[in-house]
Parts: structure tokens; sequence; C-alpha cells
């Protein structure tokens, strides 16, 4: 038996991983953003993976507003939750909240059910460029990485990559730090998060939404950090409309 289950283990993930070596679109980061657009590209029949440094998917949902473990969104983010089957309640004003637990794990669900495969406690360290344009990543076992093990990575390709890290938009940095591009941004480098504001934040997150680079596209926090947009707090629509957005933009780019 011990041998059944060793073996069952490893010969799964490795044609799992030897399927997912070179992918239609590469998606860093299993936040709200993130996993709503590996889901729509997944359905489309895109063939998406999905690599997030934690154990758990889901980035900055579980732990809501504050460790409150709920959720706020405006009224216009109600189709989506309907879409995938997610309960919500009715806060007033235009507003609905929903448990954290319930809209984390339903979104990864999701993405996964619909064929992404997400590749959990992987980090992308950087990113592969070819032909003026990004075409992969390059990743490593988060547990190497924050052991600082000399341990070389694997490289998966990509006919596009999609920036869902969130705040520190890990990988817009490397493609205008390390590989010097420069991005379709007002000054062609990282403008930078600004300060909180509600309401500018959630609509300029869809807006800020875009390809950056040819095979280099931003969601969600990292969008804005990319284009200089307020940060908005625990309010989460503008996230799963950006993941919505940008699987468009990519689905356009690629069926061209
Ligand atoms: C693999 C990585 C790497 C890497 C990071 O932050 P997220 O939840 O992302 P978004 O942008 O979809 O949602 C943002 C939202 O959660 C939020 O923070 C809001 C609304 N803030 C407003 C405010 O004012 O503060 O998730 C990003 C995910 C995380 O799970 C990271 O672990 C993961 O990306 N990640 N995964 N390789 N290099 N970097």
């Amino acid at each position: 038996m011990e041998e059944k289950i060793s073996a069952s283990i490893v010969a799964t993930f490795f044609k799992k991983l030897q399927d997912y070596l070179s992918v239609d679109v590469a998606i860093v980061g299993a936040g709200p953003s993130g996993l709503v657009a590996a889901r729509d590209l997944a359905l489309a029949g895109k063939k998406v993976a999905l690599f997030e440094r934690r154990l758990a998917p889901g980035g900055g949902i579980w732990g809501g507003g504050m460790l409150f473990n709920e959720i706020v969104f405006q009224q216009e983010a109600a189709a989506i939750l309907d879409e995938m089957e997610i309960a919500y309640a009715d806060a007033g004003d235009g507003y609905i909240t929903a448990d954290s637990v319930l809209v984390a794990s339903a979104l990864i669900y999701r993405a996964r059910q619909a064929g992404a495969v997400i590749f959990n406690s992987v980090s992308v360290e950087d990113i592969v460029c070819r032909h003026e344009a990004v075409c992969g990543v390059v990743v490593n076992w988060t547990s190497v990485t924050r052991l600082a093990m000399h341990v070389d990575p694997l490289v998966i390709m990509a006919k596009a990559v999609l920036d869902g890290t969130g705040h520190p938009s890990e990988i817009i940095h490397l493609a205008s730090k390390k590989a010097g591009m420069s991005l379709d941004t007002p000054t062609g480098a990282v403008m930078g998060e600004k300060p909180m504001w509600m309401e500018k934040g959630e609509a300029s997150t869809v807006e800020n939404t875009k390809r950056l680079y040819p095979g280099l596209y931003a969601s969600g926090m990292a969008a804005n950090n990319a284009m200089g947009g307020f940060r908005m707090g625990p309010i989460f629509g503008g996230m799963l409309q950006s993941g919505k957005k940008v699987a468009r933009l990519i689905l356009d780019d690629l069926n061209e």
C-alpha cells in the first residue's frame, strides 16, 4: 500500500506538470482577479496554469477587512457572484456582503473546475522574453526561495503572462527593472499605488487593467500599481471585474 500511495501522487503530479510546461496563459497569483481570469480563460478553451506562492490560493480574500471575514462588493459585481453560485446578502445603499471563506473557496473551485490548473506553493521569480514579448515564467518552490536555497528554477512557456500578484506587482517590476521594458504606462515605468480613496480606486482598478507589454497583462492591485491608481480597502467588486476584463483582453489577443 505504501508504494501505491506514493506512486499515485508522483505519477499524477508529474503528468500534470509535464502537460503544463507550455501553456496559453500563465497567471501569477491566485487572488480574486487572477482566479476570475483563470476561470474565464479556461472556460473559453485556453490552457491555463495559475502559480500561487502560498499553500492556500485566495490571496487577500480570506481575511475580509482586518480579519473580519466578510467581503463587501458593489451591487454591480452581483452578476459575477451569481454566475459562480456564490451566496450574498444585501447590505443596502448599493452594496452586498458575502462570507469571505465562501468567496475564496468558491473562486478557487470555479477556476479549477473550469480547467485551470493551480500550482500552489510555487513562486514565480523571473520572466522569459523573446522577440520583444514576454513568453514565459520562471518558477521555483516557495520553500526553496524562502530558505534561500541555491537551487535553479524551472521554466513554463506561455503565450500570455498575467501579473495578478496584488500590491507588490512582482512581474511588472521584473519586466520594468530587470528586463528594462518600457511598459504601456504614462511614463513607461511602474507608476506606483496611491493612498486610500475607495471610490476612485475601485473604478480605476478596472480602467487600469490592461496589456502593459506584448505578452504581459496586469489585473487587480497589480494593475493599479502599474498605472498609479488609488487603493480602495476591503471592497472587492473591482477585483472580480478586473479579472473578467483581463480575460477578455487576453482572449482577443490570443484569438487574433
Ligand atoms: C506566485 C505570487 C507571487 C509570485 C504574489 O493580493 P491578491 O489578493 O491579488 P488581487 O489583486 O487579485 O486582489 C487584491 C485584493 O486582495 C487586495 O489586496 C485589495 C482589494 N486591497 C485593497 C487595499 O487597499 O489594500 O493576491 C495576489 C496573490 C497572493 O496570493 C500572493 O501570494 C500571490 O499573488 N503572489 N504567487 N509568485 N511571485 N507574488
